[in-house]
């Protein structure tokens, strides 16, 4: 019997562009950016960084509610968002929010979401779903789109995006066989932080990396640094043209490192993390790589950055203030969003005495 499984990960080596210290290691594969684009990608994750903690603080204060923290992940998130256009399709996981709102949702309505109000889940004009958190049960939806999209003649995509412990899913083969098997235009987005929750990586599975698992959907597996911000961003354009192209459906596994708590409910990290581990990680920031790439272009200066910061700051300000201006949300009407009509004998006495209390 021939082995199969052996050293299949080498097929998979880590794709990256800039290095640690912010140096092109891959000048063949740099993607086609204007200045003002870079810098552009620079702005989001300096204000998505800023965002994180303002989210941190306010939730301490008690003036969010779920809040699962995004530091480190920037790249990840952003660079690959950053590959797609206005007409794809997002169904982002609950860690997902910051492409969710360069992708249209007001800031506003990200708080909302967070503080668990149906306004934060309604995506008017924004081609997306909210933040799952049923862990993978995007995945299989996802192919749906893309195939909705494929049927109707779209130009566009489906993405996903899901975490290690997604990946351990079976939502995730059953969504990425499915896509594989009809050619649907869609990506499958792993951001692999190492962990779910506190159970790491290398006990969810034997597979040595998240990206050869496509080989069993039949579709194309691509292992990126996650802390990469031009890596992510060529993997997914590349993925997304080929997707278009009926090329079929592509599993993008990012390398990245949260470096806060899973959410604010009261995880503790250090429980199932070590100093070491998360220093080692730091030491791979994707913002901090990129700053040095872009103060060597000349694109780059503590001021611009501090600008972007203060700006940030009074939007995200003035957001939180929207957020708590919006009436609170009544029983009646989650109720009327879920029924059109029909509710059951039971429900609509429910329905009605609640209408009667919200009447006082
Ligand atoms: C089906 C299901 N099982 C369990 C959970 C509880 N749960 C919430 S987050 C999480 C870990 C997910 O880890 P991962 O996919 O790696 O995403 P990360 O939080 O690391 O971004 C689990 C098990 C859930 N939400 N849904
Ligand atoms: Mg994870």
């Amino acid at each position: 019997m021939k082995r199969t499984t052996e050293n299949i990960e080498e097929q998979y080596e880590m794709f990256q562009i800039l290095n640690e210290n912010g140096e092109v290691v891959n000048e063949e594969a740099m993607p086609q950016l204007s200045d003002e684009e870079l810098q552009e990608l620079m702005r989001r994750m300096v204000y998505t960084r800023i965002l994180d903690q303002r989210s941190i603080a306010l939730n301490r204060q008690g003036r969010l509610g779920f809040y699962a923290p995004t530091a480190g992940q920037e790249a990840s998130q952003l660079g690959s968002h950053f590959a797609l256009e206005k007409e794809d399709f997002l169904l982002p996981g609950y860690r997902d929010v910051p492409q969710l709102i360069w992708h249209g949702l007001p800031l506003y309505k990200a708080f909302l979401f967070s503080k668990g109000h149906y306004v934060g889940n309604q995506m008017d004009g924004v081609n997306a779903v909210s933040p799952q958190i049923i862990i993978g049960a995007q995945i299989t939806q996802t192919a749906g789109v893309a195939l909705g999209m494929k049927k109707r003649g779209k130009q566009n995509v489906a993405v996903t995006y899901t975490g290690d412990g997604g990946a351990s899913q079976g939502d995730f083969y059953e969504g990425m066989n499915f896509a594989g098997a009809y050619s649907a235009p869609a990506i499958f987005f792993v951001q692999n932080n190492r962990f779910a929750i506190s159970v790491p990586v290398e006990k969810q599975s034997a597979a040595k990396t998240i990206a050869q698992k496509a080989v069993a959907a039949g579709i194309e597996g691509v292992q990126v640094d996650g802390m990469d911000v031009l890596a992510v961003y060529a993997a997914t354009k590349d993925a997304r043209e080929r997707a278009i192209n009926g090329e079929g459906p592509t599993l993008i596994e990012t390398l990245t490192y949260r470096y806060g708590p899973h959410t604010m409910a009261g995880d503790d990290p250090t429980r199932y993390r070590t100093e070491e581990m998360d220093s080692e990680w730091e030491q791979k920031d994707p913002l901090v790589r990129f700053r040095k790439f872009l103060e060597n272009k000349g694109l780059w200066s503590e001021e611009k950055e501090n600008e972007i910061i203060e700006n940030a700051k009074e939007e995200i300000k003035a957001a939180i203030k929207e957020a708590d201006g919006q009436p609170k949300q009544q029983v009646t009407e989650l109720m009327e969003l879920m029924y059109e009509e029909g509710m059951d004998q039971n429900l609509q006495q429910q329905y009605d005495e609640y209408k009667e209390k919200e009447s006082k």
